[in-house]
């Protein structure tokens, strides 16, 4: 996967992409990402890249001239078809898993980390297919939300985490959170692991996981459960998850 950033601050990159699982995917060349600084497209002498907004109001708005001719350079120089180009913003499409497993099929992405109080709208107009939202919040620019993406992304290419089932059996994938996890040791200051995880027996495990994994949805996410394809099974597991939560 081929990822392009135009961002005002490159170097707030740099360490996500020379450490631990994403470091190791750029390493093997999984996963390529070239940083573009904005400003380095300015054609004012200044190099100004911002401006004030039309029709007056507070802050100050990306212009433009360097976005446009930022993105005319990317776009210009690919040879694999015309990537998707995405522009961080908390009008966007909440990134979930689901559409982090959809846009990790891309094979080359153009993320446009916005600042100040936003792009000129003809930026979006022109360029941008997709808008992407991290959360309900505002942040002082689109950096780390580009790095949350590329992160939650990267990480579902073949290859990149250690075990491919490890992505499969995790929160989210299935639209539920996680089981209760534990290691060694067995007794820690009095508090001790579920036994059901010592028996070796196999289908007893995957029973507790699933169950445990209805009973931290059903606490912390019920919202999920109202959405999740529940099999029968799963239905009975999570009655039993109710029967005792309302007796204890
Ligand atoms: C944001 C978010 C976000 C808005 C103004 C950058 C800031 C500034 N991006 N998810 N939430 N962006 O708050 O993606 O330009």
């Amino acid at each position: 996967m081929k990822i392009d950033v135009l961002t005002l601050f490159p170097d707030m990159f740099i360490p996500m992409l020379s450490s631990s699982i994403i470091g190791r995917a750029v390493e093997k060349g999984l996963l390529k990402v070239n940083l573009y600084n904005i400003r380095d497209f300015a054609k004012n002498k200044h190099k100004q890249v911002d401006d004030y907004p039309y029709g007056g109001g507070h802050g100050m708005i990306l212009a433009p001239q360097p976005l446009f001719d930022a993105l005319y350079h990317v776009l210009g120089s690919c040879q694999d078809g015309k990537p998707k180009v995405i522009l961080m913003s908390p009008q966007g499409k909440v990134l979930n898993q689901e559409l982090a497993k959809q846009l990790a099929q891309e094979q080359h992405m153009v993320i446009i980390c916005g600042h100040y109080e936003g792009v000129d709208q003809r930026v979006i107009d022109k360029f941008v297919d997709l808008e992407v939202s991290i959360g309900d919040y505002v942040l002082t620019g689109g950096e780390l939300p580009a790095m949350v993406f590329i992160d939650c992304v990267a990480r579902l290419i073949p290859g990149v985490v250690g075990n491919p089932e490890s992505t499969q059996d995790e929160s989210f994938a299935r639209g539920l959170l996680e089981y209760p996890q534990y290691t060694r040791p067995y007794n820690y200051e009095g508090y001790t692991v579920p036994d059901v995880l010592l028996s070796g027996n196999h289908q007893e495990i995957s029973r507790w996981r699933l169950k445990e994994s209805l009973r931290n949805t059903l606490k912390k996410r019920p919202d999920l459960l109202e959405k999740a394809e529940l099999s029968p099974y799963e239905i009975e597991l999570l009655k039993e998850v109710k029967q005792e939560m309302e007796g204890s």
